[in-house]
């Protein structure tokens, strides 16, 4: 009776891993997204308000995955989706919240 318990506890697990082997095939599917990163000189930024505002605001752009915003380095590091945003949009969000961007290659 044991052994059959046994068995019956390793079919189980055996069927859980592949259900759970299975799903994960299907986010690696989903996630041929490629991001693409930008690393965006702010100017005009001199305290942590200044660092929340600007993550708050690149992050609730859609399409942009991740937002690291360094106040050191007057820096936004910022992972989009460039089929769903682009830089135009970062430097309208930056400069409608009173910062600069001053990357020389995103000035018209
Ligand atoms: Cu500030």
């Amino acid at each position: 009776m044991r052994i059959l318990f046994s068995i019956m506890v390793f079919v189980f697990l055996a069927s859980c891993q592949q259900g759970s082997n299975s799903s994960q095939d299907n986010s690696d599917k989903q996630a041929t997204v490629e991001l693409q990163e930008e690393v965006l000189n702010i100017g005009k930024m001199h305290c942590e308000m200044c660092v929340a505002s600007i993550e708050k605001g690149l992050t609730s752009v859609e399409g942009v995955e991740f937002v690291k915003v360094s106040l050191d380095d007057s820096t936004a590091v910022v992972r989009y989706d460039s089929n769903k945003t682009n830089t135009d949009q970062f430097k309208e969000v930056i400069e409608k919240r009173g910062y600069v961007l001053k990357n020389k290659e995103l000035q018209p």
